[in-house]
């Protein structure tokens, strides 16, 4: 019996201190580094919780102190959005989705869970996209506007907390120094 003990005391200090990791920059747990990770820092912007120690961003399993948020319908810990580990959620754990960016990862406890985050409190919103021209000649220039419409009926504060795309294009056609994304964040646009 004493054998048995003293195995099973030296397994458990050699554990997790609190049994869950994260990957810094994958703030919604999904298993990788991309532009949907920056919908949990608007979410959850200005959230405060303990530091992670030992807090690095580069893109290793990291131990974690669970914080008593989560993000909304999901089990996934506002620790996972505390890209940088110091303890707010703001504008700097911006920097570890950039530096991480399509990294990968399936070893964070709770494991990698896949999934949406619907929209909470209103219908769903209908993307539109239109363009300034119909046709562009060689070396010319156009704009795109993307917008997010709700039925008039839904108060501007019920609407989207925060958009992320992904623009795909053919850069046989389009010169990628050119693109530029320029949010309109006017109330009621
Ligand atoms: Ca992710
Ligand atoms: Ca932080």
């Amino acid at each position: 019996m004493k054998k048995i003990l003293l195995i099973l005391f030296v397994f458990l200090g050699m554990g997790p201190l609190y049994g869950q990791l994260m990957y810094p920059g994958d703030t919604n747990n999904d298993g990788r580094a991309n532009h949907l990770d920056l919908l949990p820092i608007g979410l959850a912007f200005g959230a405060q919780g303990e530091p992670r120690p030992a807090a690095s961003e580069n893109w290793f399993a990291q131990e974690f102190i669970p914080w008593p948020i989560f993000l909304p319908t999901t089990p996934v810990n506002g620790a996972f959005i505390n890209s940088n580990g110091d303890g707010i959620i703001d504008t700097l754990d911006l920097d570890a989705i950039v530096a991480n960016y399509d990294m990968m990862q399936d070893s964070t406890m709770p494991f990698p869970w896949q999934h949406n985050i619907q929209c909470l409190s209103c219908p769903p919103p209908t993307l539109s996209i239109s363009y300034n021209l119909d046709s562009v000649e060689v070396n010319g220039a156009f704009q795109a506007f993307i917008s997010v419409l709700y039925p008039e009926t839904i108060p501007f504060d019920l609407g989207a907390l925060g958009l992320a795309l992904e623009l795909s294009y053919d850069p046989e056609l389009v010169v990628e120094t050119s693109v530029v994304v320029t949010p309109n964040t006017d109330e009621g646009t």
